[in-house]
């Protein structure tokens, strides 16, 4: 038996003209978010991580089971832990790990194996997607997750929208392996694996970004209308 159904009562209708310039509005607003690397120590109140980790929260994904789990860092012993272990894995990916074409496909963002930005920014949030449930949602009881990878990917995109929205600048980081992240957020269980970290924060003052990141795919290249 089905559960009960509610009426949708909280979906907003817009005239045509109004839909197309909130569509409008908001590629203007999302076109403003950029990766940046330099990030300023300016305190970020906990409340308004929070708020992006429940919007987050709300991403479509498999069976409603909700398969991720973010833990956020503010612990400046916690965030030097994690800039020490990704540095030394980002000195072997910088020393060859990576190969040749890798390397050359980096060089316009300048990137290198230093990471200050995991110690000065004043959140760093760690995705964790989860195997199984076990949550409320099914009562304790753990259950298969399905769709898992798609699911917290779309959750990421919706923090990082989140955080842009409210103001903050965001990078994300994918240090391989990332099992250290495990470790450090004291998540090693066989059933969280790590699966991104964002970090999030003020720009610092003389944060850039490179050229090429302004360079858009055109809409006839990414979109096909049938
Ligand atoms: N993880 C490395 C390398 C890196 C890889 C890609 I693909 C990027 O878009 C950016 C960086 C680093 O953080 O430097």
């Amino acid at each position: 038996m089905s559960e009960a159904h509610y009426p949708l009562n909280d979906f907003v209708e817009y005239p045509e003209s109004e839909m197309l310039q909130r569509a409008e509005d908001n590629y203007q607003q999302v076109k403003r978010r950029h990766s940046i690397r330099k990030f300023s120590n300016k305190a970020v109140p906990q409340e308004i991580i929070e708020k992006c980790i429940l919007a987050a929260g709300t991403a479509p994904n498999g069976a409603n089971h909700q398969p991720w789990h973010f833990v956020a860092i503010q612990d400046p012993k916690v965030k030097s832990q994690i800039r020490e272990q990704a540095e030394e894995l980002e000195r072997a990916f910088y020393a060859g790990r990576a190969g040749e074409e890798w390397l050359e496909a980096l060089k316009p963002l300048g990137t290198n194996a230093e990471k200050p930005y995991l110690e000065h920014a004043p959140w760093l949030i760690a995705v964790f997607s989860k195997k199984r449930t076990d949550n409320h949602v099914t009562g304790g009881e753990q259950k298969s997750n399905y769709y898992v990878h798609e699911s917290v990917g779309i959750a990421t995109g919706f923090l990082i929208q989140a955080l842009h929205h409210a103001g903050l600048g965001t990078l994300t980081h994918t240090p391989k392996p990332m099992s250290f992240l495990s470790k450090v957020c004291g998540r090693e269980n066989d059933n969280d694996r790590p699966y991104m970290l964002i970090i999030a924060g003020y720009p610092a003052t003389d944060a850039t970004i490179p050229e090429h990141a302004l360079e858009k795919k055109p809409l006839s290249e990414i979109c096909t209308i049938l």
